[in-house]
Order: C-alpha cells, then structure tokens, then sequence
C-alpha cells in the first residue's frame, strides 16, 4: 500500500502513467490499486517520488529545474510512513526518497547517483566543471553536505533517537543542529579560504555543490540555527536562491506542501 502516497493524484492519471491531476477528493484505497499498477511500470514518461520537506528530494528537484525537465511527480507522505509501504519498498527497498523511475521503468535511487544521471543525460547546462580537480572539490562539497550531515538528521535516526533510545525532544533538536554546525563549520571554511569559491560554492555558476548546499540550508533554517557564523554560505544561497530553478524547488513551493 502507498498509504499517503500522493494521496492528491488522480488514481486514473497515476494509472495511465500521466501527468499527476491533483485532485483532494479520491479515496485512498482508490488511489493505492492505482498506484500498484503504476509502481515501477514502464509509463513512457519520467517520474520522481518525491517529498515537499526531502532535502535529498529537494536536489534531485532544483537538478531536473536547471537543465529544464519537469517529470510525473508522485508523492510519498514521510510523515505518513508512506516510504515504509510495500509499494513503495518495491520501488526503492531502502525506503527513502527521491526516486526516480524511468521513462522505460528503471527505478534511480540515491540523489547523488540520480543527479549524476540527470548531468550525464542531459550536460547543458552542466552541473560540474571540466577540469578533473574542479569536479573532485565540486563533489568533495556535495559529499560532505549529502554523506556527512544530511544522514545524521535523516527522519528515521531522529525516530530512533526520540523512539527506541527514548530522548527527549529538546535533546533531539539539540542532535540535530549539532551535526550541521560540524559539517556548516567545516564548509564555511572551506569555502571561505578558496579561490575557486565564486558567487556560488564553485565559480559563478551552480554545481552539484550548490543543488546540495541550498537543501541543508532549508533544513537549518527549519530548526532555527544561528546561521550568522557561515557568511559565505548564506551569501552563496542567497545568490542562489535568486535563480528560479532553485527557487521553484523550494519545500513551499511543492504541491504537496503542508
Ligand atoms: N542518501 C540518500 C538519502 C535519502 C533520504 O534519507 N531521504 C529521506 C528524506 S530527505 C527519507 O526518505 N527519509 C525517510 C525516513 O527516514 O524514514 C539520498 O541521497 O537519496
């Protein structure tokens, strides 16, 4: 079941594999036949699984935004538990979004790995430099934003913590601000150091450091921290979030934004 699954979609679009024609009022169980039928399916047309509050989702989002490609979107409610359904551990067995299926069925996971996809299917614009140095540190960023902060704050960790391990939720929020300021102290300097730092983390124009970067903000600013020690990161989202690919990929944005 994708219990909350884009519980908006219009099952006989989803069925179809087309565009997603929101719509509150179907059923759920309505929705998930439909979407069982759907799952992982060759639909002709690309689709994320996808997640407003997702900053690895949110990723894969401003990627498909930058190089102009607007796939199917289906949406799978975290809060819900709806990455935990057997349709949707089908689709990606680990239970996390974003996925991406493609047009002929095959299912991309992991947001690094998709958004190497999307840069190596679609180069223009691109998303990483030409020099074999320049990709590394572009990459370096990336990583130490997608594998060194992002899994520690991850939704299922802080429900270990607050569940099995039983701590408190102030202790919890604690856990989580700690962890970017590690990894936010690290890439401000970093970052600040560098010639190769431009209006965004790599040069003047966004890189896979940036579609990573613009994410983690979001969330720190979720949780209310103090974001005044990492000037040059701020200044870099800002310049950032000027341009309407990023923009149009923020959280509020998404149709599925609560
Ligand atoms: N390394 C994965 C991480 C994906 C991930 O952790 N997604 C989160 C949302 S940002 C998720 O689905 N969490 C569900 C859960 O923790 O139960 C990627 O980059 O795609």
């Amino acid at each position: 079941m994708v219990e909350g699954v884009g519980l908006k979609a219009d099952p006989q679009d989803v069925a179809r594999g087309r565009g997603s024609g929101f719509s509150p009022t179907i059923g759920r169980h309505a929705y998930n036949r439909a979407c069982r039928r759907s799952v992982g399916a060759i639909s002709g047309v690309m689709k994320l699984y996808d997640y407003f509050r997702s900053s690895a989702a949110y990723r894969v989002r401003i990627a498909l935004n930058l190089k102009g490609l607007s796939p199917q979107r289906e949406f799978v409610h975290l809060r819900n538990g709806a990455q935990r359904s057997d349709d949707y551990r089908r689709l990606n067995p680990q239970g996390l979004v974003p996925a991406l299926v493609l047009e002929g069925g095959q299912v991309l996971t992991q947001s690094l790995a998709i958004l190497e996809y999307l840069e190596e299917t679609h180069p223009s614009p691109p998303l990483l430099p030409k020099d074999a140095s320049a990709r590394a540190r572009v990459r370096a960023i990336a990583m130490s934003i997608a594998c060194d902060i992002h899994p520690l704050d991850n939704l299922r960790v802080l429900d270990y913590l607050t569940g099995t391990l039983g701590v408190s939720r102030e202790a919890k929020d604690g856990w989580y601000r700690y962890w970017i300021d590690v990894g936010f102290e690290a890439l401000e300097r970093q970052l600040a150091q560098d010639p190769a730092t431009g209006r965004c983390c790599h040069g003047d124009a966004p890189t896979l450091a940036d579609v990573c970067l613009v994410p983690q903000m979001a969330n720190a600013r979720r949780f209310d921290i103090d974001l005044s020690p990492y000037p040059t990161l701020v200044r870099i989202d800002a310049a950032c979030n000027a341009l309407r690919p990023f923009a149009d990929a923020a959280p509020a944005k998404q149709p599925d934004a609560e």
